[in-house]
């Protein structure tokens, strides 16, 4: 081999064991095969070779490109091989390492106390419907015989919203009562529902969110008396709270919507918090028998049929319950607060039984 040919093999050998990964190694290959390579300028100068030397070195030439690229493509695959084995031991997972915790969800406490509401409600075959946040000032007051000038409009703190719906003022509902009067309206008595749901007032403080729950209860039947209302109030709160005999009290109020109207109150002692306990009485909900008028808005004889109502706060009665002191973590997400009043997804409601 003349000693050009043989000085590019030596070259070419150290230059490809010098590349140390596929970027390098393709120029090293352009370098010697390439258009513009050194072995394709020897081939093409292969003319320029006098006559009797032509045949020999052509020949030379031709051992030496099958040798190149027979080095070439073997630093290639030695090349490839490495990199997989490097990608391997980087991305290699560690089996034997623990598993990290999986992070269980639980129940706001809001929830539940909406979801025993349902179930305790619903053991005495009450039904559940939900209304709309939004709601026209028809559905929140008027049917409700809550007239416009009425001061009970300006206790509630209404957040009034633009614009109208069947030309009556749109608002957020203050309470749920909306969906007492879309029952009645839309379908025949007897009626059995509650209503739990967000209701909205413009009223913020230690005590006071604008946004807060409640659940209303209506009940429509022929011949509905107090003694209806009274035994059942009874039962929810002794069945809520899990007190067989948990003192409960009933007092004349005023409600615009019922009459006549009651207040119901639990014994409990102001001293230790205990509920059930004690010789003092705690207000916890609102009721009544459903107001004539109320019934006529809704298209029924009230002469046929009567009914009682009753709304309590959903957060105040999980306070009560769980003995949580402040109203304004329900609101925050605190997942620190969240895991300890929060309920495990996989524990049902409960129903007190036996109670
Ligand atoms: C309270 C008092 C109450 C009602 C809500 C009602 C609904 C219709 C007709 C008659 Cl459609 N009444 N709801 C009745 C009495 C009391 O709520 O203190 N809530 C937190």
């Amino acid at each position: 081999m003349s000693d050009d040919l043989s000085a590019l093999a030596t070259e070419t050998d150290a230059a490809l064991a010098a590349a140390a990964d596929l970027r390098a190694w393709d120029a090293v290959r352009v370098g010697v095969l390439g258009r513009n390579g050194k072995l394709t300028a020897m081939l093409k100068d292969l003319g320029k070779t006098p006559a009797e030397q032509r045949r020999e070195r052509g020949a030379a030439l031709n051992r030496l490109k099958d040798q190149l690229t027979a080095s070439i493509e073997d630093r290639k695959a030695a090349l490839e091989s490495a990199e997989l084995d490097a990608r391997l031991a980087s991305e290699r997972m560690d089996v034997t390492l623990p598993p990290r915790p999986a992070q269980l969800g639980s129940i706001h406490p809001i929830s539940r106390t909406m979801e025993e509401m349902a179930a305790i409600f619903g053991a005495m075959g009450f039904g559940i419907n939900e209304g709309f946040d939004i709601e026209t000032d028809w559905f929140n007051f008027g049917a409700l015989n809550i007239p416009g000038h009425h001061p009970a409009r300006a206790d509630h703190d209404t957040f009034y919203l633009p614009g109208k719906r069947d030309d009556r003022q749109l608002l957020l509902r203050t309470q749920t009562s909306d969906v007492q009067i879309i029952t009645m309206l839309s379908q025949e008595p007897p009626i059995r529902v509650i209503a739990p749901g967000r209701t909205y007032r413009a009223d913020h403080d230690a005590t006071h969110s604008p946004m807060f729950h409640q659940c209303e209860g209506l009940v429509i039947d022929r011949n509905i008396t107090l003694a209806h209302l009274k035994g059942c109030l009874v039962d929810f709160l002794r069945a809520f709270f899990g007190i067989a005999n948990l003192p409960v009290r009933f007092r004349s109020s005023y409600f615009p919507f019922t009459e006549p109207s009651m207040e119901v109150d639990i014994g409990w002692s102001r001293k230790t918090g205990e509920i059930g306990g004690g010789t003092d009485w705690l207000e916890v909900l609102g009721s009544g028998m459903v107001h004539p008028r109320v019934l006529a808005n809704c298209g029924l004889d009230p002469r046929e049929w009567q009914g009682f109502a009753f709304g309590m706060g959903v957060e105040r009665l999980t306070m009560l319950k769980h003995g949580i002191p402040d109203l304004r973590p329900f609101y925050e997400s605190d997942v620190r607060w969240l895991r300890h009043y929060g309920f495990s997804a996989l524990a049902p409601a409960m129903l007190h039984e036996g109670v």
